[in-house]
């Protein structure tokens, strides 16, 4: 058996969260790879709109097992809240969810250092979700970090303080006007942490490959987008982890000869959050429409997201980067009543026409070229076979499709479940 993987292929909030959720039932497990509480899924179904921000989406499928893999960072605050938004559905979390004991510790002091960082940074400021993202991962790296299997052992606490008194000194470092009651913010990691020890920790590189050798069907879910890959994305203005394909065999432990079906999710148009280059972004009215129907606001931070147009060379790029076997259009119904479409096919840069992302893409150097194809004006959100859809949507994706050279099997056409059309 193998691994398949969904993954984002823009800036994030692709609608991987919806996705996964409408593919659970044909996985027995469900495993997150990197990311953490930055992340915001949204699932919705019978009326019922949840986020789900370091549990997997497959947590609302009766048979999945959900694994929170080593490359993920807990924060156990957010992640004891995210549990007991859960209880009003009546989950048996304890037996479906799994953690890996190699998946880092997001500390209170984490999060303070991530606020200092970006206020230090003044306008140059990433624009990062305030999660503590950013230095959890530079503790990882810098092989400094804290691990849920230290949660195990005797001396945790004195690891934690060890720890958590370094970045107080880091934060006095930056020099900006952080108010923080440590105390308290302790009090409830520590309360966080007691409940976390509930649940159980494995070792999830083994039981990945064992399940796989038990012919155990598992999605590996991505977060966040590959533009926002530390390697290949928008580099400073990306997230921490590896967002991409590759991603999924560091953060799991599986080998890249057991990766399968690699589900590339994009939206019909394009949307970021956070600072950084966006060459199709638009700064009219056109952006703003998108941004109203599509109700482009983060799931985490309520920030509202920048609105373009969708812009192929950089899907193009991250199709490339990720081996993507089948595409996922999502939130084609927020391009209905649109006259004219643009999709982004080119770049001017330096004075030439390029067909690839440049190192720099500064708005500045970038100008994007577009082609132009007819819109439609229908309501599609009813619509439930690829034969109902409008002809030119259907142009739209079969115009995509050869660019791209990779089949789009799903078009969503809403945010519920049952708004998903099959190709
Ligand atoms: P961070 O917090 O260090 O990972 O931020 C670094 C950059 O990565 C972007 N980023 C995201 N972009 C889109 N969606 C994300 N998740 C939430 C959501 C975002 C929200 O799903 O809606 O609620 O605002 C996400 N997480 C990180 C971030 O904007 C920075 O550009
Ligand atoms: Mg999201």
């Amino acid at each position: 058996m193998a691994v398949d993987l969904l993954l984002g292929l823009q800036w994030g909030d692709e609608g991987k969260g919806k996705i996964v959720d409408v593919l659970t039932k044909n996985y027995n497990i469900i495993a997150r790879f990197q990311g953490g509480p930055n992340a915001g899924h949204t699932l919705e179904f019978d009326g019922i709109k949840h986020v789900l921000r370091t549990i997997p989406s497959g947590i609302f499928h009766k048979e999945s097992i959900n694994v929170i893999g080593n490359g993920v960072v807990i924060d156990p605050v957010v992640f004891v809240s995210e549990l007991e938004g859960l209880n009003k559905f009546d989950i048996d979390y304890k037996k479906k969810l799994i953690i890996s004991r190699k998946a880092h510790l997001i500390l209170p002091t984490h999060r303070l250092l991530d606020a200092a960082s970006e206020a230090s940074k003044g306008k140059a400021k990433i624009g990062s979700t305030l999660k503590g993202i950013g230095p959890t991962y530079m503790d990882k790296t810098g092989r400094n970090g804290l691990r849920v299997g230290d949660l195990e052992l005797e001396d945790f606490k004195e690891r934690y303080r060890a720890l958590a008194d370094k970045h107080e000194e880091m934060i006095s470092f930056y020099k900006v006007d952080i108010q923080y009651d440590l105390e308290e913010l302790e009090a409830e990691f520590f309360a966080a942490v007691k409940a976390l020890k509930e649940l159980t920790f494995i070792d999830s590189e083994e039981f990945l490959n064992k399940s796989l050798k038990e012919n155990k069907t598992i999605l590996a879910e991505g977060a966040q987008g590959s533009l926002l890959d530390i390697d290949f994305g928008t580099y400073p203005f990306v997230t921490s982890s590896n967002t991409t394909a590759a991603g999924a065999c560091t953060g799991l432990g599986v080998a890249p000869n057991k990766i399968g079906e690699v589900f590339g999710i994009f939206k019909a148009y394009t949307t970021r959050v956070g600072s950084g280059p966006f060459p199709t972004e638009l700064f009219d009215e056109v952006g703003e429409k998108m941004a109203k129907i599509g109700n482009e606001f983060g799931a985490v931070t309520g920030r509202p997201r920048r609105c373009g147009w969708l812009d192929l060379i950089a899907l193009k790029y991250a199709v490339q980067v990720n081996g993507v076997t089948q595409l996922m259009m999502m939130k084609s119904d927020v391009l209905s009543g649109f006259e004219t479409l643009k999709v982004c096919t080119a770049y001017k840069y330096k004075g030439e026409t390029i067909d690839h992302l440049p190192y720099n893409i500064e708005e500045e150097n970038v100008t994007p070229i577009y082609t132009e194809l007819k819109g439609w004006n229908a309501d599609l959100t009813k619509m439930t076979s690829a034969d109902q859809l409008p002809k030119e949507l259907t142009d739209y994706i079969e115009f995509l499709e050869k660019e791209l050279e990779v089949p789009i099997k799903i078009v969503s056409v809403g945010p519920d479940r049952t708004q998903t059309i099959h190709r």
